[in-house]
C-alpha cells in the first residue's frame, strides 16, 4: 500500500486524517534544512498529578505532532537532512507493561503505524544519530511569544558527544506551521465543523434555570461523542450574564458554575481538538432565545465589526489595520445606539476600544490554539501600546494562514470607572446609557478563518444574525 492511502481517524464517521499530512511536513523541512543537518525533537512525557500514579490525559506537544504526529509519549524523531528519512525513537517498556497497558507493538508495527521510514528504541539514539554521520544536530528551542515559556528542547544521554545548535530550527518550523499545508486545511475545516455543530447543539439546548456547566457538557459531548475529539483546545468559557465580560472565565475558582437566568447573554467560548488541531469559536446569544433592545445592540455592534474584517481581510493586509477596522465599526455602532458620542477617531487615540474591547481582534490558530508564530524575527514587532500590543501577531496576512476573528465588546466594571475617572475618555461615555449596561456582561463573536489567495474562507458555520439565532433557538429542534 502506497503511505499516501494510510489515515489515521476516530472511526466511523471521523475525518480521516491521511499520514501523509505529516511526510509532507517533514518534507518542507527538509527543503529548508542544509547537508549533515539531523533535526531532533523530543516529544511529550506523561505527566502525573502531583505524587500519585495519576496521570493527566496525554497530549502530544504540537512542534512533535507537526513533524510526525505520533500519540504516544516519551518519543524522539529524528529528520535527516541528507537522505529526507525520519527516525522514530519509541521508549523499549518492561514486558510486564503488557499486562497493564495491552500488547506492545514492535518498532514494526509502529513503522507501520504511524508510515515513518525507520523506528528505533529511545536507548538506541546515540548510535543511530552517529550512523547517521550527523555534522550537526539542530534541536529546537525559542520563545512562545503567547505564553512566554520555551519550546521543549531535546536532551538524551550521549548528546554532549555531537555538536549542537539549538537557534537555527526554531524559526524555520515555527514559520512553516503558520502557513497551512492543504491537507492540514482539510483537518481544521473538519474540527470547525465539529465545534460549530457542538455549539449549535449548545444553543438549541440552553434556556433560562440551567447551570452554564449543563451547557458546556452539551458541547463536550458532541465534540468527542459525534465528532471524535477526545480534547477540546482549552478550558471551556460558559459565561452568562456578568459573567460573560470576565475574558478567561471557566478556571478553577469559577468553574462556569451559575445559573443561567431570563434575560442573561450568554457568552460561550469553546472548540474541539482533533489530531492536534485545535478550534476555537465563540457563540454570543441571550438564554431565553430572544434578543432585548440592549442585546441587539451590543451584538450588532460586534457582528459589524466581524462583518467588516471578513469582508477586508486578504494576503497583504496589516492584522493591526483590521483590529482598527473593527474597533471603528463597533464603536461607530454604539455611537448610533447612544452610548458613546464625539468622534471614532478621537475615541480610538484616547483608548475608548481599549475599555470595550480589552484584548486583540484574533490570533493564529492551528496546532496550538493560540498557534505559534505571531512575532518571528523579521515580522512586524508587538506594537508598543494596548490595546494593539495585546495582539497575538501584527504580520501581514498570507494565504493559508489561518486565524480566529474575535472582535467583542464588555462590560468591565473595573475598566469602566477607570474610563469614568479619566477626563481624556469619560466625555466619550453617555454615562446614563452606559449605566443600564453595567452587569450585561458582554457579547463576542469568534470565527475560525482561512486566508485564501484573494480573500478570507470562514469555516465556522452557527446562527450569527440576530434573526438567525432567534429563528434557530425557537425552531432549529425541528431541523436536527
Ligand atoms: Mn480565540
Amino acid at each position: 500500500m502506497a503511505a499516501t492511502t494510510i489515515t489515521w481517524s476516530m472511526g466511523p464517521g471521523t475525518f480521516e486524517v491521511p499520514l501523509s499530512l505529516f511526510s509532507t511536513n517533514r518534507q518542507r523541512l527538509v527543503d529548508k534544512l542544509s547537508p549533515g543537518q539531523v533535526v531532533l525533537l523530543q516529544g511529550g512525557d506523561s505527566i502525573n498529578h502531583y505524587d500519585t500514579d495519576v496521570e493527566y490525559v496525554f497530549r502530544q506537544e504540537a512542534y512533535f505532532t507537526w513533524i510526525c504526529g505520533v500519540r504516544e509519549p516519551g518519543c524522539y524523531f529524528a529528520l535527516d537532512a541528507n537522505t529526507g528519512k525520519g527516525h522514530l525513537f519509541v521508549p523499549r517498556l518492561p514486558e510486564e507493561y503488557e499486562v497493564w497497558m495491552g500488547k506492545l507493538l514492535t518498532c514494526d508495527e509502529f513503522k507501520k503505524l504511524y508510515a515513518v521510514d525507520e523506528v528505533h528504541y529511545v536507548d538506541e539514539l546515540r548510535d543511530v544519530l552517529k550512523s547517521l554521520n550527523t555534522e550537526l544536530l539542530l534541536t529546537l528551542s525559542g520563545p512562545n511569544t503567547d505564553s512566554g515559556l520555551t519550546a521543549k528542547e531535546a536532551v538524551f544521554e550521549g548528546i554532549d558527544e555531537f555538536k549542537v545548535d539549538n537557534e537555527i530550527l526554531f524559526p524555520i518550523i515555527a514559520e512553516l506551521r503558520v502557513i497551512k499545508t492543504p491537507a492540514e486545511i482539510e483537518v481544521m475545516r473538519y474540527v470547525c465543523k465539529v465545534s460549530s455543530d457542538a455549539h449549535k447543539q449548545v444553543m438549541l439546548y440552553t434556556k433560562p434555570g440551567l447551570m452554564e456547566y449543563q451547557c458546556e457538557s452539551i458541547f463536550l459531548d458532541h465534540c468527542y461523542r459525534v465528532g471524535g475529539c477526545r480534547h477540546v483546545s482549552y478550558t471551556c468559557i460558559c459565561g452568562s450574564g456578568h459573567n460573560a465580560a470576565t475574558l478567561h472565565y471557566g478556571h478553577a475558582a469559577a468553574p462556569n458554575s451559575k445559573l443561567i437566568r431570563d434575560g442573561d447573554m450568554c457568552l460561550f467560548d469553546m472548540g474541539g481538538n482533533y489530531a492536534g488541531y485545535a478550534a476555537d469559536i465563540t457563540c454570543s446569544f441571550p438564554a431565553n432565545g430572544k434578543f432585548t433592545p440592549d442585546q441587539k445592540l451590543i451584538y450588532e455592534a460586534v457582528l459589524f465589526a466581524r462583518d467588516a474584517v471578513i469582508r477586508e481581510g486578504k494576503p497583504g493586509v496589516m492584522w493591526e489595520d483590521m483590529h482598527l477596522l473593527a474597533n471603528r465599526v463597533m464603536l461607530e455602532h454604539l455611537k448610533k445606539g447612544g452610548l458613546l458620542k464625539g468622534d471614532v477617531e478621537d475615541m480610538i487615540k484616547n483608548g475608548v476600544n481599549a475599555i470595550l474591547q480589552p484584548h486583540g481582534l484574533g490570533h493564529l490558530i492551528g496546532l496550538d490554539v493560540h498557534d505559534v508564530g505571531g512575532y518571528l524575527p523579521g515580522c512586524p514587532p508587538r506594537p508598543p501600546a494596548p490595546p494593539l500590543s495585546r495582539l497575538r501577531t501584527a504580520r501581514r496576512l498570507q494565504a493559508r494562514m489561518l486565524l480566529t476573528v474575535e472582535p467583542g465588546c464588555y462590560f468591565i466594571p473595573r475598566l469602566l470607572d477607570a474610563a469614568k475617572n479619566n477626563p481624556a475618555q469619560s466625555h466619550f461615555f453617555n454615562w446614563e446609557v452606559v449605566e443600564r449596561f453595567r452587569g450585561f456582561g458582554g457579547v463576542r463573536i469568534e470565527d475560525d478563518v482561512l486566508v485564501t489567495d484573494d480573500g478570507i474562507e470562514n469555516f465556522t458555520f452557527v446562527p450569527r444574525t440576530v434573526a438567525e439565532i432567534e429563528d434557530f433557538m425557537a425552531n432549529g429542534a425541528n431541523f436536527k
